[in-house]
């Protein structure tokens, strides 16, 4: 079984106002200590997609394959303030497994109306992450019986960044999400600093933010990791 860090960013690529900010949030991220991300865009524009792909995992992807891989040269990685280690920052591809594979990302990230989760297995190999969104006991209980990763669950709050989101879970929903899986469980939607310890209260193992990082992101993820010491 994977073990999911408390905090998974999500980049979504229609926040930024252009492609330099995109990267420059995403290294504040990994230097604010976070080790999971994805990258979403809902462009539709494979190639655009691809290129945003593979200059992220050039400045922070030093996993390959779900396995660590040592850094060649350690002039662009992020490092934790604290130890001035290397941060190893894992990376996921929203919705595309030909994206995670052309990019060499760390494993997928797919929703309901997705491929299912066997056939993005097939595709990415029995290594890579994969990871299934969910939003009622019913797509919980399906999901739990594939041969993803994680799951996740959501809307748990109101959420802005995403069109036409599924009717809002509440905490209750991640109570009752924590009952029926096993599996790493991901909360998301409308969760901010201010209420995450009450999500992982619930039974969360990590949550998935878009809009509460996207100001000062570095600041964000750090703040993010002192309210749930
Ligand atoms: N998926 P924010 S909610 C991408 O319910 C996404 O599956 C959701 O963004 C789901 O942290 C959501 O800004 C948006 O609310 C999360």
């Amino acid at each position: 079984m994977i073990s999911l860090p408390r905090l998974y960013a999500i980049l979504d690529a229609g926040c930024f106002p252009n492609t330099q900010a995109l990267f420059a949030a995403a290294e504040e991220l990994a230097g604010g200590g976070c080790t999971l991300l994805q990258y979403r865009n809902k462009s539709g524009n494979a190639r655009v997609m691809l290129k945003q792909a593979r200059e992220l995992k050039k400045r922070l992807g030093l996993w390959s394959g779900g396995r660590p891989r040592p850094p060649v040269s350690s002039e662009s990685v992020p490092r934790t303030r604290a130890s001035g280690a290397p941060q190893f920052v894992r990376l996921i591809m929203n919705d595309r497994s030909d994206l995670c594979l052309a990019a060499d990302f760390d494993g997928v990230h797919v929703g309901q109306e997705d491929l299912s989760p066997e056939s993005v297995r097939k595709i990415i190999g029995p290594d890579r992450w994969l990871g299934v969104s969910t939003h009622n006991p019913e797509q919980i209980r399906e999901a739990d019986q594939t041969s993803a990763d994680y799951l996740a669950i959501g809307p748990v709050f109101p959420t802005s960044s995403k069109e036409r989101p599924d009717p809002v879970v509440g905490l209750d929903g991640v109570r009752r999400a924590r009952a029926l899986t096993h599996k790493p469980l991901v909360a998301i939607g409308g969760i901010t600093r201010a209420n995450v310890r009450s999500v992982i209260e619930a039974g969360a193992d990590s949550v998935a933010m878009i809009s509460d990082l996207l100001r000062d992101p570095r600041k964000s993820a750090e703040e993010f990791f002192r309210v749930l010491r």
